[in-house]
């Protein structure tokens, strides 16, 4: 009889150990370690193409641009997953913790906020901007995959890092939809 017992707790204790990894299996598949966004300009043309990559402290996003205009662009995650020229149909800067804009703003930045984009004279550049504000995981509030998506947009213009809510950064050049 002791023997038996002994046997039986393992195997109970394995079947239900069984049961927890098949129940959390399916939620972990649905949040992407990484992502992707094809940006076009707004003639339809397509002139980069961002990797996203989910780390632990935050988004890894490797761009790279061909045929931008040279100087400084800002570049931020946008609030909505849909780019149709002029690209107001990718909604203001993703803001899911109500902050007012700016990397310098004092009262915390969009999530979307990022650094600006240096492109050369040639036009084309390849960058890596990390952002610790966002997530792939499905489910948070501040996933990009969030109801209505997310899109990855270059302004015509410099972030100025503080005027809220754009950054004056001026008409949006490209957009991307962040896609699986
Ligand atoms: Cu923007």
């Amino acid at each position: 009889m002791t023997i038996h017992r002994q046997v039986a707790w393992p195997l109970a204790v394995a079947a239900a150990a069984a049961v927890m990894v098949a129940a959390v299996a399916p939620a972990l598949a649905q949040s992407p370690a990484i992502a992707k966004a094809v940006l076009k300009d707004k003639s339809g043309k397509e002139v980069g193409e961002a990797n996203l990559t989910q780390t632990k402290n935050g988004v890894l996003i490797r761009l790279s641009v061909k045929g931008i205009e040279p100087g400084e662009h800002a570049f931020h995650v946008h609030a909505v997953g849909k780019c149709e020229a002029p690209f107001t149909s990718a909604g203001g800067h993703f803001n899911p913790a109500s902050h007012k804009h700016g990397l310098e703003s004092a009262e915390g930045a969009h999530a979307g906020d990022m650094p600006n984009l240096h492109v050369p004279q040639n036009g084309d550049l390849k960058v890596e901007v990390f952002n610790a504000m966002i997530t792939l995981a499905k489910g948070q509030p501040n996933s990009v995959f969030d109801a209505d998506g997310s899109a990855l947009v270059i302004h015509a213009k410099a972030d100025d890092n503080k005027t809220d809510p754009a950054g004056d950064a001026g008409d949006r050049i490209a957009c991307g939809v962040v896609t699986e």
